[in-house]
């Protein structure tokens, strides 16, 4: 009754924010049980407060063209809740980008932030710019511009910010260097910094390593393992490459990626080579993998129909959607089932769908939700805030060997509180209660604000 009432709320506050409504929905239904267990969390209106930013940061990017023209883009930083730590969490460059879309993700990131058992508050931001097709000055004076505004709102103690989609090392990079300009400080205010800057070792290959350190962790239980087996992933960008990398270690065959024009099926093997120098270095369209690769077939995105021929429909084990929200359906998750696959690690944020993931739920395969099985990427953004506050550099050993204990702890955390609540493979309830409890807690502690 309570959590169906913040539900309902939520979606006539915001009627137009589908993203955030699904993601609210999401999780509140899944928290139900705890809510039941404990009436602190509804007498401190604990479920009012979460789904609430502490604030929201909106402002205008204005920046010259390489025509000069003056071009306008939206800016947001969306500062969710900073009850155990700093906000902390990505920026995302993409036409796409709108309130609600920033909001699911500050939301998401609460929860997943909590699960690293680091020290770090949740928070997103990003814009609407679309870096595609822009020089690579255009890049630097749109991300300068960025920060002209957002270096007032962010601090290493207050919020820290890092890459999403459409950002990676360049783009921190030219933030980077505008702060400190602007601020006239070297603070560890972005994570995923260049190495010889303040970055972390492994920051890159996080995401994606520890996506798969986390399926691992749920097969191992059911005694599986990746060894041996045919893999699919969508995306091609940093959490796709390096989830297809970390497959290789492991013994497994991933056979597909993706981008936003449309797929690779390469039935002897990504080439995870050719695959970094067309998108880390040339940012080309995938149709020049299948030109350099013939064994790769591709199928362009507008002949995709659901669950028939798109990268959901190649057989498989083990699935890594690891492109964006909503990617992968129903249809899409009927054939995965039908087809065998036994295991889904969600790369990306929210790219199932409710029903599809209801599905999963229901079939009992090893479903690792994104706030779990994603963790790994800010997990090491933690650890990089950490070298930088002890002025100390970690070898690329240190950083793995924690990230790999960080998502064993996470699987065990979110597997032993589905078990406490009766549940035991359903992750989406464990990760979601695991993630809640810490936060709830710390707030009540901290008094009503
Ligand atoms: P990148 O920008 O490096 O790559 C994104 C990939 O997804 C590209 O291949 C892109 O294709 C494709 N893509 C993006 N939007 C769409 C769309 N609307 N339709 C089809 N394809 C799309 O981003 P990341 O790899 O960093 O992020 C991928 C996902 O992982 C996102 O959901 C992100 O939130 C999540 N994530 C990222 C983390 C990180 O550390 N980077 C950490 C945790 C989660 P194209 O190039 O054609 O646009
Ligand atoms: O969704 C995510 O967790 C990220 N994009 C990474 C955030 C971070 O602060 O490293």
């Amino acid at each position: 009754m309570y959590v169906n009432n913040v539900i309902e709320k939520i979606k006539a506050k915001h009627p137009g924010q589908k993203e955030f409504q699904q993601a609210v929905e999401e999780v509140l239904t899944s928290l139900a049980p705890a809510i039941q267990k404990d009436k602190k969390y509804q007498e401190n209106a604990i479920l009012e407060r979460l789904v609430v930013p502490d604030r929201q940061i909106h402002f205008r990017v204005t920046w010259v063209d390489d025509s000069g023209c003056v071009q306008v883009n939206q800016g947001y930083r969306i500062e969710f809740n900073s009850a155990i730590g700093p906000y902390k969490g990505g920026l995302r460059f993409h036409p796409s980008v709108n309130e609600s879309i920033i909001k699911f993700l500050g939301f998401e990131q609460i929860f997943k932030n909590s699960l690293t058992t680091l020290a770090m508050g949740g928070g997103k931001g990003g814009s609407d710019f679309d870096p595609k097709g822009k020089s690579d000055g255009e890049v630097m004076r749109f991300c300068q511009a960025f920060m002209n505004e957002l270096y007032r709102h962010i601090g290493a103690h207050t919020d820290v910010p890092a890459g999403d989609i459409g950002v990676g090392g360049r783009e921190i990079g030219y933030m980077f260097g505008q702060y400190r300009k602007l601020t006239n400080r070297f603070d560890g205010v972005l994570t995923g910094k260049g190495l010889s800057w303040g970055g972390s070792l492994v920051r890159p290959e996080a995401t994606g390593y520890g996506c798969v350190y986390f399926a691992e962790e749920m097969l191992k239980e059911r005694g599986e393992s990746l060894s041996g087996k045919v893999c699919t992933i969508s995306g091609s960008g940093n959490v796709a490459i390096y989830t297809a990398e970390k497959l290789y270690h492991l013994g497994a065959k991933p056979v597909s990626v993706s981008d936003s024009k449309g797929m690779i099926y390469d039935e002897a093997g990504i080439d995870v080579a050719l695959l970094k120098e067309l998108k880390e270095i040339k940012r080309v369209s995938l149709e020049e993998y299948a030109k350099a690769k013939p064994s790769a077939k591709y199928t362009k995105a507008s002949d995709y129909k659901p669950g028939t021929n798109g990268v959901w429909s190649i057989p498989c084990f083990a699935a890594f959607p690891s492109a964006t929200e909503n990617e992968l359906g129903l249809d899409d998750a009927k054939t995965l089932l039908q087809n065998g696959c036994k295991c889904v690690a969600e790369g990306a944020n929210m790219p199932s769908t409710l029903q599809a993931m209801d599905l999963f739920l229901k079939a009992k395969i090893c479903y690792g939700p994104a706030k779990a099985a994603n963790a790994g990427g800010v997990a090491v953004s933690g650890l990089e805030m950490a070298q930088n506050a002890s002025m100390r550099s970690w070898d690329f050993e240190m950083v793995d060997k924690t990230l790999h204990n960080i998502m064993e702890s996470i699987f065990a955390n979110a597997s032993e509180t589905a078990k406490e609540f009766g549940d035991p493979t359903n992750l989406v309830l464990g990760a979601n209660i695991a993630g809640f409890r810490k936060v709830a807690n710390a707030m009540i502690d901290q008094g009503v604000l």
